[in-house]
C-alpha cells in the first residue's frame, strides 16, 4: 500500500498556544518559550504554515483566524485557561488539540474541551495527527503507547522558531531554553516526570546539541 510522505500532506494553517495561568504575572519566573511547543514545530513539515501565540508574552489571540488546527499545550498551572481559549476556538468553529502534562494526566476532563487530545509525547505521532487533520479523519485521542517509543528526542529548529514566533531577538540578558535530556530512572515520590516522559533517560546528541546552541545564538540573540 502507498502510504503518503509526511511531507505530501495538503499545506494546513496550524496556530500553535502556550497559555498563561491566571496567577502567572504574580510569578517571578522570567517567561521563555515553551519547549513542547518548540518539539512541534520543529516536527511539522515545512509546507505547513505555523502561527506561535505565547500568552506569557502577552501575544493578542485572534479567535476569527482562518486556521485548520489550534494546537494547546497545558500544564497544571496553565489548565483553566487552556480550556477557555479551547472553548472559545471551538464556539467559532475552529478544530482544537489539547496536549501537555495535564491533558495526558487528566484526559477525560480535557477531553471535553477539545476535537482531539495527545496522551504522553507527541514526538511520535504529531506527523500522524497533521495527516488526519489534513485528511479530515482526526481522532478523538492519540496515546503515546499506541506509537513506536520516542527514542531519540527531538532536535529543535531554532531558526524556524524565531520566524514563527513574534519575539525579537534579546540581549544577553535575557535567556532562551536548550534541553538536553528527557526521562528520568528514578522513583522521587513527589515527582510526575518518571510516569509522564518515561524512566528511559534519554539525551541529545553532543553535535546536534552544539548545533542548537550555535543556531538558538544566531537567531535569538542581537550580539552586535
Ligand atoms: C524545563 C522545565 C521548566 C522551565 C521551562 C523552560 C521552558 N519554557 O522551556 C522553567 C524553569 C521555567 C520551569 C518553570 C516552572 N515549572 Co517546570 N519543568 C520543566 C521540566 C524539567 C521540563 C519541561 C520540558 O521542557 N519538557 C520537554 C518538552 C518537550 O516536553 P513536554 O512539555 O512534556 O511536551 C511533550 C508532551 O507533553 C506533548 N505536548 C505538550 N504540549 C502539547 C500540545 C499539543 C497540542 C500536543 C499535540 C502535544 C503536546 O508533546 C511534547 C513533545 O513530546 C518539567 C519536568 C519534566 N521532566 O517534564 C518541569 C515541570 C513541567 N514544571 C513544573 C512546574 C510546577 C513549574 C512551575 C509552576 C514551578 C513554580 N512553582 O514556579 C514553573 C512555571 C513557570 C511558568 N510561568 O511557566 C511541573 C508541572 C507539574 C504540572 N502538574 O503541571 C513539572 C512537570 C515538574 C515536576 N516534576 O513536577 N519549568
Ligand atoms: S526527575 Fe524527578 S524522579 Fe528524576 S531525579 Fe529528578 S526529582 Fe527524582
Amino acid at each position: 500500500m502507498y502510504m503518503l510522505k509526511p511531507e505530501e500532506t495538503r499545506p494546513l494553517k496550524i496556530l500553535l498556544i502556550s497559555p498563561q495561568g491566571k496567577m502567572d504575572d504574580d510569578s517571578n519566573q522570567k517567561p521563555l518559550f515553551h519547549m513542547a511547543l518548540a518539539v512541534l514545530v520543529s516536527l511539522t513539515p515545512p509546507q505547513h504554515e505555523i502561527e506561535l501565540i505565547d500568552e506569557h508574552f502577552h501575544d493578542p489571540i485572534n479567535y476569527d483566524g482562518k486556521y485548520d488546527l489550534v494546537g494547546i499545550t497545558a500544564r497544571t498551572l496553565e489548565a483553566t485557561r487552556a480550556y477557555e481559549i479551547a472553548d472559545t476556538f471551538r464556539a467559532h468553529g475552529k478544530k482544537v488539540i489539547l496536549g501537555g502534562l495535564h491533558i495526558s494526566f487528566n484526559s477525560e476532563e480535557a477531553a471535553k474541551h477539545a476535537d482531539s487530545i495527545v496522551v504522553g509525547e507527541a514526538d511520535n505521532l504529531w506527523t500522524t495527527v497533521l495527516d488526519d487533520v489534513a485528511g479530515n479523519r482526526l481522532k478523538p485521542s492519540y496515546n503515546s503507547k499506541d506509537f513506536p517509543p520516542v527514542k531519540e528526542i527531538t532536535p529543535i529548529d531554532y531558526e524556524r522558531i524565531a520566524k514563527v514566533s513574534k519575539r525579537e531577538k534579546v540581549d544577553g540578558t535575557k535567556s532562551i531554553p536548550i534541553y538536553v535530556t528527557r526521562g528520568c530512572p528514578f522513583n522521587c515520590s513527589f515527582c510526575v516526570t518518571p510516569n509522564f516522559t518515561g524512566k528511559q533517560y534519554r539525551a541529545q546528541k553532543p553535535e546536534l546539541l552544539k548545533q542548537q546552541v550555535e543556531a538558538a545564538k544566531k537567531h535569538f540573540f542581537n550580539l552586535s
